[in-house]
C-alpha cells in the first residue's frame, strides 16, 4: 500500500484535538510499515511525533487501552519510554525523543548488544504489570502455522495473478513447513511460558542514545506471547548485514558477530528464561525471519494491502531478503548454537 496523502487541514484538526495549534511544520517521518507517522515542529520549539493508527490492522479502542496501560506502568517505574501527550483515536501524539537516533541496519557490534539489552530490560520491566492480562491486539500475531495458513489462502486466491512468479519462494516455504509449529507447540504444552513481550523488535523500533541507554518504542504489539518472539525478530534485522529491502542479495546475510552481540546483550538481561526457551534461542531467529518472509510473500500475493510499500515488487524484495537471511542462519546453525551455549 502506498502512503496515504493527508491535507494540511486534516493534520491541523488532529493536532488541535490534542491541544497543539502552533505547529510550523508537519512532515512524514521514519520508515515504519504500519502507521502514518509525522514529525511536528512548533513555534515553542517543542517537537512531537503525530501518528495516525492504522485502523485496518488495529482495533483502535483496544490499542489505546494497551498503550496507555503500558506507558503509564513504565512511567510509574521511572523507565524512559514513549510519552503520550494526547490520544484522540485514531490519532495520537508522542513527545519527540530528542537526542536519540533511529537506524534501519546495525552499523557496529556494540549497537546490537545494546539493542538486545534494551529488549531484555523491556521484558523485565513489564513482567509485573498488574492484571488484567493485556489484550491480544493482533490475535495469533506470531503463530507461524497460522501465517502459513494465510499464505496458502493468498496463493489459492491469487487475486493479482502473481502466484506463477513466486513458485520458487513457495517451494522455499514448503521445505520448511514442518518446523513452523515448534514454538507455538511448546507454548501450548506449557514448556514455554507466556510473558508480556514487545513482538516487533526490529532495529528501528529502538531509539538509540549516544551512551547506549536506548528507548524501546512502537509499543503497539506489546501483548502476551513468547520471549522468543522478541529475540527471534531481533535477529531478523539486528544480525542482518544489509537493509530489509536490499535488492542485491549478495549483501544480505546474518553476521555472526552481530548475532553473538545480540545473544550476549539479551542473555545478560533475560535471567528469567527457562530451559525450553534457552534451547530455542538460535532456532527463534530462523523461525521469526522465515515467518516475516512468509508475511511479505502473502502480502505480495494479496496485492500489498498490509505493509506500506514504495514500489510494485517491494514486498517481494523484502521476502527475498528474509529468505536469504534464513539460508544464512541455516548455514551457520551449529556455530549459532555454540554461541548460545557459551552465554547460557
Ligand atoms: P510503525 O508502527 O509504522 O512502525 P513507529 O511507531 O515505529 O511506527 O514509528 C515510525 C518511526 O518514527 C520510528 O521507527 C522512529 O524512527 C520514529 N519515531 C516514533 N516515535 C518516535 C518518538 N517518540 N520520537 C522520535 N522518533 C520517533
Ligand atoms: C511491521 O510497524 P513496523 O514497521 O515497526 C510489522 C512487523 C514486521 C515488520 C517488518 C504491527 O513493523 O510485525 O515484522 O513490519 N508490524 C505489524 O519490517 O504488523
Ligand atoms: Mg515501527
Amino acid at each position: 500500500m502506498g502512503a496515504r496523502v493527508y491535507s494540511k487541514e486534516e493534520l491541523a484538526a488532529a493536532l488541535a484535538s490534542m491541544g497543539v495549534t502552533d505547529q510550523t511544520d508537519v512532515s512524514r517521518y521514519g520508515s515504519g510499515h504500519i502507521n502514518d507517522t509525522f514529525k511536528v515542529e512548533t513555534k515553542r520549539g517543542v517537537r512531537f511525533i503525530l501518528q495516525r493508527v492504522n485502523t485496518d490492522i488495529f482495533d483502535p479502542v483496544l490499542l489505546k487501552n494497551n498503550i496507555l496501560r503500558v506507558t503509564s506502568f513504565l512511567k510509574s517505574k521511572g523507565v524512559a519510554s514513549l510519552e503520550v501527550v494526547g490520544y484522540e483515536n485514531p490519532w495520537r501524539l508522542y513527545a519527540f525523543l530528542e537526542g536519540y537516533t533511529s537506524t534501519d541496519v546495525v552499523t557496529e557490534v556494540a549497537q546490537a548488544e545494546q539493542v538486545a539489552a534494551a529488549f531484555a530490560k523491556f521484558q523485565n520491566d513489564l513482567a509485573d504489570i498488574p492484571p488484567p492480562r493485556l489484550d491480544d491486539i493482533i490475535v495469533k500475531f506470531h503463530d507461524t502455522p497460522d501465517r502459513l495458513r494465510q499464505l496458502d489462502e493468498a496463493a489459492a486466491k491469487d487475486v493479482k495473478g502473481r502466484k506463477a512468479k513466486v513458485a520458487a519462494e513457495l517451494a522455499f516455504v514448503e521445505k520448511r513447513r514442518e518446523e513452523c509449529a515448534r514454538i507455538v507447540n511448546l507454548m501450548k504444552s506449557g514448556d514455554i511460558p507466556e510473558r508480556v513481550v514487545h513482538q516487533d523488535t526490529k532495529i528501528n523500533n529502538v531509539m538509540l542514545a549516544p551512551d547506549g541507554t536506548n528507548v524501546v518504542i512502537d509499543l503497539d504489539t506489546t501483548m502476551p506471547g513468547s520471549a522468543l518472539y522478541d529475540f527471534g525478530d531481533m535477529v531478523r534485522t539486528s544480525s542482518a548485514a544489509a537493509a530489509e529491502d536490499e535488492k542485491d542479495l549478495s549483501k544480505v546475510y546474518s553476521k555472526k558477530e552481530y548475532f553473538e552481540a545480540l545473544v550476549k546483550g539479551y542473555l545478560a538481561g533475560a535471567k528469567f528464561l527457562n530451559e525450553a526457551e534457552k534451547a530455542n534461542i538460535a532456532f527463534s531467529g530462523r523461525l521469526l525471519t522465515l515467518e516475516c518472509g512468509i508475511r511479505f510473500l502473502a502480502d505480495y500475493l494479496n496485492g500489498d494491502t498490509y505493509f506500506h510499500t514504495a514500489y510494485d515488487d517491494h514486498n517481494l524484495v523484502r521476502c527475498h531478503t528474509q529468505f536469504k537471511m534464513v539460508e544464512s542462519m541455516e548455514a551457520q546453525a551449529d556455530e549459532y548454537e555454540a554461541i548460545v551455549r557459551k552465554y547460557c
